[in-house]
């Protein structure tokens, strides 16, 4: 009776640490269902979003705890559309409603060009809603599309975490997707990430103690330690390598150049 009520408490604890740190970005609706979306910092922003998602029926005002969900995210150019790297959408553990996955928008919309979401919803039926979705640029380039100078290929590499980074050596994980069509985006499992951080503002320096990324096929990230000397802005120069080894994107800094594949944060 006692660990029942202990666990219980657990559960009860885990559900409001869970709910307490998203806010609602917003609602997409039809005439049966209310889908509501959150992140952390209640809005889309361009690079990684940890998007977490509740179906409601509108009827009811209940929330629904078997439901399927299904998303595919579409930027509506001038010349083009396309999609983004993105995850499927899974229950959060201990949750009964909460379900989440992540989308990472390598543009920001712009006032002639918009992402729109499509959530297909299945609990023995399917229906399909999609809606315009505002997709802010971010405050750093946390996300860079790519060539592969040797096979001509595309790639989308963004930063996942730190999401917070702080002086102290962070855990760093990057996303690497094959741009395979302007639709799929698919994890690359096989190359080598390098990066070397560097202070723009003080003459370019470095810090010591990182661990280079490696993949890890639990997640499909690539995962190291970045260590953060200074508060300020950082530059992580990148250099990409494919499977037999051979530079496909970067360059080492030098003295007179940085990589002309980079990514950027702030140490606070
Ligand atoms: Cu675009």
């Amino acid at each position: 009776m006692a660990i029942a009520i202990f666990s219980l408490a657990l559960i009860s604890c885990e559900k409001e640490t869970n709910e307490n740190k998203i806010k609602k970005v917003q609602e997409i609706n039809d005439d049966n269902y209310i889908v509501e979306l959150y992140t952390e910092t209640g809005k889309f922003q361009t690079g990684y979003n940890e998007i977490f998602i509740k179906v409601k029926g509108k009827n009811t005002d209940n929330y629904i705890e078997n439901i399927n969900i299904n998303w595919y995210p579409e930027m509506q150019m001038m010349d083009k559309k396309h999609s983004c790297p993105r995850s499927s959408v899974e229950k959060v553990a201990g949750e009964t409603f909460l379900q989440k996955g992540y989308i990472i928008f390598q543009m920001a919309g712009n006032t002639m060009e918009h992402w729109n979401l499509t959530i297909t919803l299945n609990d023995g039926e399917q229906t399909v809603i999609t809606e315009q979705i505002n997709v802010q640029a971010a405050t750093y380039k946390n996300v860079a599309t790519f060539k592969d100078t040797i096979s001509g290929k595309k790639y989308v590499i963004a930063l996942i975490q730190p999401q917070k980074p702080t002086v102290a050596t962070n855990d760093l994980s990057f996303g690497l997707f094959e741009m395979e069509s302007m639709s799929n985006f698919l994890p690359v499992t096989n190359f080598t990430i390098l990066f070397d951080p560097r202070m723009p503002s003080m003459e370019n320096h470095s810090s010591p103690n990182n661990t280079q990324p490696s993949y890890n096929n639990v997640d499909g990230l690539y995962h190291g330690k970045l260590s953060l000397t200074m508060t300020g802005e950082w530059k992580l120069n990148l250099i990409i390598k494919n499977a037999v080894g051979d530079i496909i994107q970067g360059n080492a800094v030098s003295e007179t150049e940085d990589s002309n594949l980079y990514l950027m944060l702030e140490a606070k």
